[in-house]
């Protein structure tokens, strides 16, 4: 596709959500105003270009967008579960018919593929009909009471409006893992998404908000473009949101919690991965070659998910570098449009000031190149912000590999005792997920078993990437806290309430406590 073919890729997109020129980036139940706003300028990481505007939320947007999503609230927690649950599968229902073209708006803003952008909406799909299945099972339990004619249970309440931060590398799924769950909750939820994805959030917002019309639901969610820390500032010091879920990096995460927690809020945090794969003798190694490769290159190494490490035995070592050296020079990066692409942009040039800075600082620190990666200049698209990928071989003792790049960068450890590998795997400080290729069950076992991965997400013989909405996802150590999406994670967006109910004559007390009047 040539930077010609982009441009009418990009306006029709744009006219088929309606999004050229100058967009609100605030809705609070209506668009605001985009007079006499400051504006935001998106541009596309695929060529460089100005895609279209939007408005930047003022300190006076975000207090009438509590105001009405506390008042929008007080309806929807009325709604039965089961009704918020229809509307919910009713919104999934709209999703897929627009899956096409809000996929096509990831794969402008953020440059996807556009098999990851339609992929990115299908599991907003997956996660609204998982919610409206949910509606009918937010169970509580019920205990057998010590005392005579009573009843002692459990039952989960609304909580109230949700803040939602989210990233620009899923700009949409990861909104809706919380949203469409909370709303199920009957919670209402406001967005501030990352400034760099804040056309798709803008875009999500539209065709979510339209089809509420269309149901004639109530508009439980707001949307909240703002610049840089603000929103996030706002949100984490706003005692009407008894709920933020961040994800981001683990700097600004940890700055959030602390807020969030000094007021009593709660928080589920996604914050930085550092996920490795062990790749033993035992195992398949065309499985394992695909697992490392999907993970290492998909979404350019830019997903929360992305492997930055693998952890090879030393009997295969040789043949596993050289075949995965293979691999990598049989991937195509450009153009995501173009077919064939598998490695499409960096989302700006700072992303790509990070990643060529970490190899250099690898290389100082005694890694050694052994597939180079570097700035690329694509034909027609010279704005845009390719790199190549990279596979270092590395040594634990390097403070590089104990950080997060946001890249196709990928580490290439030896190690000869499958102890020493899970040694090596856990020893970084973040959590989120991990994966072993083997088909030796002893291996696979220790693997799982309390003295394997030490991470929210273990993954046997499949990447450390892709994860399905039906797991609870989310990590351990620096990675953060909670869970969202899939099982149990509904848990987090209601209250919990303990109830006793006492149906006799008498009043009887607990521990055979005494106190007659
Ligand atoms: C993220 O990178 O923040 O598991 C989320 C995956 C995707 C979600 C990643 N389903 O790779």
């Amino acid at each position: 596709m040539s930077g010609k073919d982009f441009e009418s890729f990009r306006e029709d997109t744009l006219n088929a959500l309606g999004l050229k020129g100058l967009n609100s980036g605030i809705f609070d139940g209506k668009w605001k105003d985009t007079q006499g706003r400051d504006v935001y300028k998106s541009t596309s990481p695929v060529d460089g270009k100005h895609i279209a505007d939007l408005t930047l939320a003022k300190r006076e947007d975000f207090d009438t967008i509590v105001r009405n999503s506390r008042k929008i609230f007080e309806e929807w927690r009325d709604f039965t579960a089961p009704k918020r649950g229809e509307i919910i599968r009713s919104l999934g229902d709209l999703l897929v018919k627009r899956k096409k073209d809000l996929g096509a708006l990831v794969t402008l803003e953020v440059g996807k593929t556009p098999s990851e952008g339609e992929g990115e909406i299908q599991e907003m799909i997956d996660v609204a009909y998982f919610a409206s299945g949910l509606s009918r099972q937010l169970y509580g339990l019920t205990m057998g009471s010590e005392r005579p004619y009573h009843r002692l249970y459990e039952q989960w309440v609304p909580l109230g409006p949700v803040g939602i931060i989210s990233a620009f590398n899923f700009p949409a799924a990861v909104w809706s893992w919380n949203a469409m769950i909370a709303a199920v909750a009957g919670d209402t939820a406001i967005w501030k998404p990352s400034t760099k994805a804040a056309l798709t959030a803008t875009g999500v917002m539209k065709a979510v908000s339209e089809a509420l019309d269309d149901l004639g639901a109530p508009q439980i969610f707001s949307l909240m473009v703002s610049r840089g820390n603000d929103g996030g500032e706002w949100i984490s010091n706003e005692k009407g949101i008894p709920l933020v879920s961040f994800t981001g990096s683990t700097g600004t995460g940890t700055r959030l919690y602390e807020k969030v927690s000094a007021r009593m809020g709660r928080s589920i945090l996604e914050l930085g991965g550092n996920n490795a794969a062990i790749v033993t003798e035992k195992s398949d190694m065309n499985v394992a070659l695909k697992g490392v490769a999907f993970g290492a290159l998909a979404t350019a190494g830019q997903r929360c998910t992305s492997t930055r490490r693998v952890i090879v035995q030393d009997t295969i070592y040789d043949e596993f570098v050289d075949r995965l050296k293979k691999v990598y020079s049989g991937v195509k990066i450009g153009n995501p449009n173009d077919p064939g692409v598998l490695v499409g942009p960096l989302i700006d040039r700072k992303a790509i000031k990070t990643y060529l800075d970490a190899i250099e600082t690898g290389k100082n620190q005694g890694g050694k190149v052994l597939y180079q990666g570097q700035d690329l200049k694509i034909q027609g698209l010279e704005g845009g912000n390719y790199v190549s990928p990279t596979i270092m071989e590395a040594k634990q003792e390097m403070p590089i590999i104990k950080v997060e790049t946001f890249g196709p960068l990928l580490y290439v450890f030896k190690y000869h005792s499958f102890d020493e590998a899970l040694k090596m795997h856990n020893d970084v400080p973040q959590g989120l997920s991990s994966a072993i290729f083997t088909t030796d069950l002893m291996e696979e076992e220790e693997f799982l078993s309390a003295r394997g991965s030490d991470c929210g997400i273990a993954n046997v013989n499949t990447s450390t990437a892709g994860a399905e909405i039906g797991g609870a996802f989310g990590g351990e150590k620096e990675t953060g806290y909670g869970r969202e999406s899939g099982t149990d994670s509904w848990k987090a967006y209601m209250r919990r309430q303990t109830v006793t109910k006492n149906f006799g004559k008498d009043v009887p007390l607990s521990q055979g406590v005494k106190f007659d009047v």
